[in-house]
């Protein structure tokens, strides 16, 4: 399929996150249908440290087969961005827990680690199987900016401060200068608060590549802020969690989806 969209700036998008480590594969397709019916436009799979490979694959094989049957509604919705399914791709936290039916992968570095590891280690580790499987690798600068969470802690990363603009900006050029496709900004998981708007302003005005936000994004005034501050993509996964009864998550990411988009005059 095609995935050149994802690495474009088409304005405000969202993507729900869906951990398989923190749902039955059956649960994730549900949220995965629920958030394609919302208007979202890419599915993120992050496979925490506990899944395994076979976890993953379950759960991308049930959201594939589950967005087939909505694809109907963003092929009759005139402001989607493609008239294809859904993209489904991993975000994973290291070489395991990688599925060869996802359309793509997040290939990154995570810039502000202090541990080779995450800077170049998982990518080397994963790089052949990535190549084999015919995943498409996306490379993407990540950056865990505090509050951190577990990804700031597994991660090792030397976490950017909420005022910390200086570091973000010259962050945001390396990662134009590295050739990355994306740049993600990172506030961790289940953040009390997300990135903050300083930092998004910062790497926007050092950065013409797409910006991903996410960690601690629960409402649509959050997700319009992070949009007007330059966020290109919003990602939510705690959000999603809250609601197991389908109907109620497509309202709620409905809403959220509705207001992050009102926020589409960014800096540009
Ligand atoms: C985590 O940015 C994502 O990688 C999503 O965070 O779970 O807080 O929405 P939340």
């Amino acid at each position: 399929m095609d995935l050149t969209h994802i690495t474009k700036r088409l304005g405000p998008r969202h993507a729900l996150l869906i951990d398989p480590a923190d749902q039955p594969p059956d649960v994730a397709a549900k949220r995965a249908i629920a958030a394609g019916m919302a208007g979202s436009s890419m599915i993120l799979i992050g496979g925490s440290s506990g899944t395994d490979n076979k976890n993953v694959d379950s759960t991308v094989v049930a959201i594939r087969e589950a967005l087939e049957l909505v694809e109907w509604a963003t092929t009759q919705d005139s402001d989607a961005d493609t008239n294809e399914r859904i993209p489904i791709v991993l975000f994973p936290q290291g070489a395991n827990a990688l599925s060869p039916n996802a359309d793509a992968i997040t290939y990154m570095m995570l810039m502000n680690s202090t541990n080779p590891r995450y800077l170049i280690g998982e990518q080397v580790a994963g790089a052949t199987f990535i190549k084999k499987s015919g995943l498409s690798p996306i490379s993407m600068g990540y950056l865990i900016c505090a509050p951190g969470g577990k990804a700031g802690k597994v991660g090792e990363a030397h976490l950017i401060g909420p005022e910390e603009t200086d570091r973000m900006a010259s962050y945001a050029t390396a990662a134009e200068m590295f050739g990355f496709r994306l740049l993600y900004l990172e506030a961790g998981s289940g953040a009390d608060v997300p990135v903050s708007e300083s930092l998004i302003q910062a790497a926007r005005k050092n950065t013409s590549l797409p910006i991903i936000v996410g960690g601690g994004i629960r409402n649509g005034e959050s997700a319009r802020r992070a949009v007007e501050s330059g966020a290109d993509w919003i990602v939510t996964g705690t959000l999603g969690e809250k609601f197991s009864d389908a109907d109620q998550l497509r309202t709620v990411l409905s809403g959220l989806i509705s207001e992050m988009k009102s926020g589409a005059n960014g800096p540009a």
